[in-house]
């Protein structure tokens, strides 16, 4: 499985540090939906579901936090520590968010809308999902 990491360009000067993300220039689609999480609590796992279309990239903008992917066939645990990285989730890839710093920020661009339809909470479905398309 390969993992997609952006590394966003960062504007700083004797101020501080900015970024700008403009989507199909830094981001690889339209931005339809921003959102983010905050105040996780301790040892709590979110996600567990995959989508069936939706693209996202994943930026954990303050603390830090773990995210496991799964194609499928493979699983890979991808930390996010750093407000200048983004992590690119695609479609049919299942995912946990998991160890979240008490501090942590986790924002998330999505290339849709929010629509239930597109979720694939049971992982035997998600696995058959895969098979269909191989
Ligand atoms: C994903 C991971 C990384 C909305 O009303 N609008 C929204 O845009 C979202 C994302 C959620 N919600 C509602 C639905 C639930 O009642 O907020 C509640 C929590 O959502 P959920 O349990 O789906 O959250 P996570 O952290 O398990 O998953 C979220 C996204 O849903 C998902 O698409 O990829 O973050």
């Amino acid at each position: 499985m390969q993992i997609l990491k952006y590394m966003f360009q960062q504007h700083g000067d004797e101020r501080g540090q900015l970024i700008s993300l403009e989507e199909f220039h830094d981001i690889p689609f339209e931005i339809k939906r921003v959102y983010y999480m905050y105040e996780t609590k301790p040892d709590v796992r979110r996600g567990f579901h995959a989508h069936k279309s939706l693209q996202q990239i994943l930026i954990c903008i303050h603390g830090t936090c773990k995210i496991l992917l799964d194609n499928g066939k493979e699983k890979k645990i991808v930390p996010l520590e750093k407000p200048y990285e983004g992590l690119y989730v695609s479609s049919n890839m299942w995912r946990e968010m998991y160890d979240f710093s008490p501090d942590a920020v986790l924002m998330v661009l999505a290339s849709d809308y929010y629509k239930e339809e597109d979720y694939i909470r049971d992982y035997d479905k998600f696995l058959k999902s895969i098979e269909k398309e191989i």
